[in-house]
């Protein structure tokens, strides 16, 4: 083993020596960044804590679900983001959407990037969605800490009231002047990207509208060489389906949920045959002990991957 980290430092070395500096410099400033597993568990941890400090959920109308948004809302203000808390009302309580805008870009070519942040009642929501709301958080902290300096505005968005039939999301479409509408490029949606029995499926564009089959390109080549990727239908299951609706570009991660992987599935991902991708879905042992941390990391790297590819 010395002996092949020694002949690969050399090797790097010598690459890094022959290339002209700007040639060097350029590629770099335009990759993504690796997305700290251990900062986007962290932030599940903080999801499961509010939850069990409010009864246990995190869901549309108790307070677990506004303790979710004031938390995130503070880490994306102290990082530099500009920050808007949209109040709707549905099945009689408040509801929030928080969104999170990144200053600078072209403001005519919005590129937008969401999940959910309420749970269900049964349980705290930690695969459902503190997932992907926490790689979401991740990768917007991660943008500005490396001082990400995007061509397209970029747009971050935590959605309420999506378990009671994507509310929240549905809300903030439909009440987007038509101006601002057509200034979105594309909506890349993260609902569930850690099902303790992981599959690895990509959004399908079929039925979409036109521009997302670039998106689910894009987010396939984020797994190349990483992980096989299937396509999924997720039809009106989760908060892109508004965004689809009015036109815009969608695509999306997704690890599973009731559904049984197969043994075809098992033996190309690994896990167990015959079980759902999650057994907790939309129960009470929806906890931090309900995430594959490889799914979670490779899922974050993507989203990452995926914003770099179309901002940049
Ligand atoms: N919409 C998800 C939920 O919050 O219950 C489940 C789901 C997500 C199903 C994505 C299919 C695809
Ligand atoms: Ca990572
Ligand atoms: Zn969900």
């Amino acid at each position: 083993m010395p002996f092949t980290k020694t002949a690969l430092a050399a090797t790097t070395l010598l690459a890094v020596a022959l290339v002209p500096a700007q040639a060097v410099a350029s590629p770099t400033a335009l990759a993504a960044p690796d997305i700290s597993l251990s900062n986007v568990q962290s932030h599940l941890s903080t999801l499961q804590s509010i939850a069990t400090a409010n009864g246990g959920n995190r869901a549309h109308g108790r307070a677990g679900y506004k303790a979710s948004v004031d938390h995130l809302k503070s880490r994306l203000d102290a990082a530099g983001y500009t920050t808007a808390v949209q109040q709707f009302t549905s099945n009689g309580a408040v509801g929030y959407n928080l969104t999170a805008d990144w200053p600078g870009g072209d403001v005519n070519n919005t590129i937008m990037l969401g999940g959910h942040l309420d749970s269900v009642t049964a349980g705290p929501g930690i695969n459902d969605n503190g997932s992907g709301s926490a790689g979401l958080l991740e990768v917007a902290l991660t943008a500005a800490r490396t001082n990400f300096a995007p061509t397209k505005h970029v747009r971050f968005a935590w959605w309420g009231a999506e378990e009671l039939g994507l509310v929240g999301s549905t809300y903030y479409v439909n009440n987007l002047p038509s101006a601002e509408r057509s200034r979105i490029k594309a909506y890349l949606n993260f609902d569930m990207i850690g099902s303790p029995n992981p599959g690895y499926f990509v959004y399908s564009a079929s039925g979409q509208p036109s521009g997302s089959l670039a998106l689910q390109q894009l987010l396939q080549s984020a797994f190349s060489g990483v992980v096989a990727t299937e396509l999924t239908s997720v039809g009106g299951r989760s908060d892109h389906a508004a965004f689809a609706r009015s036109g815009i570009p969608v695509g999306g991660l997704f690890t599973g949920a009731e559904v049984a992987k197969t043994s075809a599935q098992a033996q190309k991902w690994g896990g167990t045959a015959g079980v759902a991708f999650d057994r907790c879905y939309h129960r009470s042992c929806d906890t931090t002990a309900n995430i594959n941390a490889t799914a979670l990391d490779r899922n974050a790297d993507a989203i990452a991957f995926a914003l770099w590819g179309l901002a940049a």
